[in-house]
């Protein structure tokens, strides 16, 4: 008995995390979310710009745009199962999306996870103001955008 409802509250637990994709309706609905999408993602490029150039050594290592940015990717993180949710294969958009973002959830799920486990380490690192680890931290952070890139945006 202990063991079914453990394995009940582990389902509960997992759908509170999965999102539920569904369908875009109609096109109009489509395109909004394609707008919200990219939305999304060029914030988390935006917040990615100076951490790129300090890990390039093109700006000087600034351990507060660290920890912010790592903050603000951690947030955004959380929001990229949400605003991928509705499906738009069956619409014809202009997008980098693949299928494969609805074919394989579990794997997309992880990708973001990845995500936001860099940043939180970004986070982490900057507080701890250990320069010498603040390259990796951000390379890591790179890493888990190239990583869910490969398999699931047309390039
Ligand atoms: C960025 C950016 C990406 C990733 C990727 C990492 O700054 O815009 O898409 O990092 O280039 O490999």
């Amino acid at each position: 008995m202990k063991k079914i409802i453990a394995l009940m509250l582990s389902f509960s637990l997992l759908s509170s995390v999965a999102i539920a994709e569904e369908e875009a309706a109609s096109v109009k609905e489509a395109r909004n979310a394609l707008k919200f999408r990219q939305s999304l993602f060029q914030l988390i490029r935006s917040n990615m710009g100076d951490l790129g150039a300090m890990a390039k050594g093109v700006k000087p290592f600034d351990a507060a745009v660290m920890e912010k940015n790592g903050m603000r990717l951690e947030q955004l993180s959380l929001m990229i199962a949400d605003y991928l949710a509705t499906d738009t294969r069956e619409h014809k958009l202009e997008t980098d999306a693949l299928d494969k973002i609805w074919e394989e959830p579990d794997n997309f799920n992880e990708k973001i996870q990845a995500l936001t486990t860099a940043a939180q380490r970004l986070q982490a690192v900057a507080k701890a103001g250990d320069e010498s680890q603040f390259r990796s931290a951000i390379g890591g952070v790179g890493k888990s955008c190239k990583g869910c890139h490969d398999v699931f945006k047309a390039e």
